[in-house]
């Protein structure tokens, strides 16, 4: 191995610590953000604060006066900067400079302060005034031949208020184009699940972690990127419950973990084990994996009662609330060890090993995440996941259960209240009941198809409700293209980034106010409310100055937008904006289960939608649980050379999605670079590499053949703990040696997580 290859260093600590503590106050330095950022923290996720913009983690009924999680901390003081992209600045830097920024100093510039429009003969942003935005938008939205050739994207921190009247304004408008993030991360979730157990989210509450024997942890990173968890993680694993981890990757936030809230393990250098078994799936290697653990299972259940032991299924729960038993029983009894071995990268003897702790367990929770979802396979996967807790019953008993981990803080929430291209036929019944308009029942389009429209020329406009849209996606090189055709583009947005320099014909930049600032309306100040990923709803009300006094709330955005569009419409738009109340009132009407939703919310904590298979209730059309028939790999290796790699597109420690915080990855042990892959001893030497050296990576079509234009060039390697037939490089950037059109079969989520690649020495 070479030495000292410049920031590549490893990391020997626990994840948490001091290293959190210092990480915490860098950032907040960093921005400017001080004082005012303390008190906000103090808030944060209180009842009486803001719901913390990091992640979708809930929280703990008896919380610390301040859960300190550095992810949050990170994405806090990146809201509240005293930085600022004010018009002055815009008048300083034309887009094609502003184009060579990297991410990262394009969102360091700061908040945007003031409505902008892109002025192509000055090559400028100019400030314009919310008035003149919102009447030219009006007007070029009512000019196109369809309101089918407007996208209306919609990224996961819009509040539930917000995101509703986005829909019911595109629905009113005749659109049902609804891109948005959980396209990119939990759509196979939502059609998994549903299909499954008829519920298209988790069954778990916080609550059942205090009660289950074991936690399965496979395919998500728990230290970067839902750190409060390692908080319920350690109060598993110092009670004595089991947890086990899969994951091609040797995860430190899933190893140990120091609370930075305890003095004794803080002062001590003491950690918690988190991980009692580790098991390095390879990349796409997981349904084979659940396959072999779910045939040694079934063995050892036909042998015990061959023997008279008990048996090791749930028989009765299977013969009650299940459908499709014999068809997997079927499949796994045809399934070949070797095979299975040579997919998951594990043995014959490590998925009994697996199936033999998950027998002893009389209550198991199933944890997962994009390593699940982003595959051909991801809709599978998670079926997978749900066959193997089935089993023996897992599904609607204490502590037991499927926990998906999901991404934005509020992504689950903006589904739950009609972000949906697919809408249920009631819920527009009710819309237009309500309302008294008339909304289309045409299947609408989702991010990759949004994309590909876009790219064909159908979609004249897209609008997006925050995020970056054609960062996220994949493949930039015709993403970015497409982009660039469109007629129009409208961003609601807190911070530039790139997707706002793909410039289309006639572009406007709308700045909105952040979860942690104030929010005042015509009735006074008012709250939002937002679903955590155990499907707890609750308020989140913002305290802090507004960064601009030009800022607008999301909600008034969208009612302003749908007046000028509109202007016949019936919708009270300019009353609902002025009392989120009522939006709220509206919501009710259009979806029961938030019945009683204003009072509910007053409750300390919030309220917990209903979610029926909790109770064993299936919302499936057969009223059962569906066990659910899954293919072997999430690649088809049959056309692929024999030295292929699965490469996983990775999060740093120090980004937010395509929001790049810093360079650090600290518990991979990289400081100040990006430009690395990350590839298993042995992968290294059967290719004469060390650490250090310098490689070009290269995708590979279905049949084989090198993707044309899809490449990595000059990337660094780091030999890391992971599974062989793996590498690992970075997102935003990898996304070049992605496909478009390699999506989940059944979601259409991108196969962010399994491209075939072939590395060469630079
Ligand atoms: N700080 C921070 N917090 C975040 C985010 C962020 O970017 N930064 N993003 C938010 C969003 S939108 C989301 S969706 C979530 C994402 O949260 P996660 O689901 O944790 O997502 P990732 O970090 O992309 O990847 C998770 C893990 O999958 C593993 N993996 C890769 N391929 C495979 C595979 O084939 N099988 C298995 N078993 N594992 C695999 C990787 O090694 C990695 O540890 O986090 C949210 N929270
Ligand atoms: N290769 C690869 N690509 C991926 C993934 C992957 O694992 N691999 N993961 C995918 C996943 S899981 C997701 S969810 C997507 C993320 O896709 P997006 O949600 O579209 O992207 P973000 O990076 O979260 O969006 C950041 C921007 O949101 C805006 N913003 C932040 N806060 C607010 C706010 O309060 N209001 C408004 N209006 N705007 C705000 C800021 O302008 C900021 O620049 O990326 C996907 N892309
Ligand atoms: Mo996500």
């Amino acid at each position: 191995m070479k030495k000292g290859v410049a920031g590549i260093n490893g990391y020997q600590g626990p994840a948490g610590g001091w290293g959190a503590v210092k990480a915490v106050t860098a950032s907040v330095f960093s921005q400017r953000a001080v004082a005012r950022d303390i008190i906000a923290m103090f808030k944060m996720n209180q009842v009486s604060g803001f719901d913390c913009p990091g992640c979708a983690w809930p929280d703990p009924g008896h919380r610390a006066p301040m859960e300190l999680c550095e992810n949050g901390v990170k994405a806090v003081s990146w809201e509240t900067t005293s930085k600022k992209a004010s018009p002055e600045f815009f008048s300083r830097h034309p887009v094609s400079t502003l184009w060579r920024y990297s991410d990262y100093e394009l969102e360091n510039v700061g908040r945007l302060t003031h409505p902008m429009k892109y002025e192509a003969a000055t090559d400028r942003w100019q400030a314009v005034e919310w008035d003149v935005a919102f009447r030219e938008i009006g007007e070029r939205l009512r000019s196109y031949d369809s309101p089918e050739q407007v996208e209306f994207y919609t990224s996961g921190r819009t509040s539930n208020e917000a995101a509703f009247l986005y829909q019911l304004f595109a629905r009113e408008y005749g659109s049902n184009n609804f891109p948005d993030c959980s396209n990119m991360c939990h759509g196979p979730t939502s059609v998994g699940l549903t299909r499954a157990i008829g519920l298209g989210k988790g069954t778990v509450a916080l609550d059942d972690f205090e009660r289950c024997d074991l936690v399965i942890c496979i395919g998500h990173n728990p230290g970067t990127n839902h750190p409060r968890m390692l908080t319920t993680l350690r109060e598993v694993a110092k009670r004595g419950g089991k947890i086990i981890s899969i994951n091609p990757l040797a995860e430190r936030g899933l190893e140990r973990f120091s609370f930075p809230q305890s003095p004794k393990e803080m002062f001590s250098g003491q950690a918690t084990t988190l991980s009692s078994r580790y098991y390095q799936v390879k990349m796409g290697g997981d349904s084979a994996l659940l396959k072999g653990i779910m045939k040694a299972l079934i063995e050892m259940d036909e042998a015990r009662i061959l023997l008279d032991q008990p048996s090791c299924l749930d028989h009765a729960f299977i013969a009650e609330h299940t459908a499709g038993y014999s068809a997997l029983y079927e499949d796994l009894r045809q399934c070949k060890w070797a095979e299975l071995e040579k997919e998951s990268g594990l043995t014959h003897g490590q998925m009994e090993d697996l199936a033999d702790s998950y027998s002893k367990s009389r209550a198991t929770i199933v944890c997962y995440g994009l390593g699940i979802t982003q595959h051909k396979n991801g809709t599978e996967n998670v079926q997978q996941l749900v066959n193997l807790l089935l089993l023996k019953g897992n599904i609607g008993k204490p502590g037991a259960g499927i926990c998906p981990l999901r991404g934005h803080s509020n992504v689950q929430g903006d589904r739950s209240v009609g972000i949906n291209e697919a809408a249920p036929d009631d819920f527009l019944q009710r819309l237009e009941d309500r309302f008294a308009i008339k909304v289309s029942r045409q299947h609408g389009r989702s991010s990759v198809e949004s994309i590909r429209a876009i790219e064909r020329g159908d979609a004249r406009a897209l609008i997006c409700m925050g995020g970056n849209l054609a960062v996220a996606m994949p493949e930039p090189q015709r993403t970015f293209a497409a982009m660039k055709t469109l007629d129009m583009q409208v961003h609601i947005a807190t911070k530039l980034n790139r997707s706002h320099l793909l410039l289309a014909k006639h572009n406007y930049l709308l700045p909105a106010l952040g979860r942690t600032e104030r929010d005042l309306q015509a009735t006074g100040i008012q709250s939002v409310t937002v679903e955590d990923a155990m499907s707890m709803v609750h308020a989140s009300c913002g305290g802090l100055k507004p960064a601009s006094r030009w800022l607008k709330s999301e909600p008034a955005i969208v009612a302003e937008m749908a007046r000028a569009t509109l202007p016949h419409s019936p919708v009270n738009w300019e009353e609902m904006s002025g009392n989120y109340a009522l939006i709220r009132e509206a919501i009710e009407a259009a979806i029961p289960a938030f019945a009683g939703y204003n009072a509910r919310i007053a409750e300390p904590g919030g309220f917990r939608m209903d979610t029926p298979a909790s109770r064993r209730e299936w919302h499936t059309p057969n009223g059962k649980a569906n066990f659910v028939v899954g293919r072997l790999a999430a690649v088809d290796r049959l056309h692929q050379p024999s030295d292929a790699l699965i490469l996983a597109s990775l999060r740093s420690h120090d980004q937010y999605n395509t929001t790049i915080y810093g360079m650090d990855d600290r518990y991979r042990g990289i400081t100040g670079r990006r430009d690395v892959v990350f590839l298993s001893e042995t992968e290294a030497r059967s290719r004469g590499l060390v650490q250090g050296d310098v490689v070009n990576v290269q995708a590979l079509e279905d049949n084989g053949q090198p993707a044309e234009g899809r490449e990595m060039r000059g990337l660094t390697v780091v030999i890391y703990s992971m599974a062989a037939g793996s590498i690992g490089a970075y997102l935003p950037e990898a996304n070049v040696l992605l496909s478009l059109d390699a999506v989940d079969a059944e979601s259409l989520t991108p196969a962010y997580k399994s491209v075939p690649v072939v590395i060469t020495r630079a």
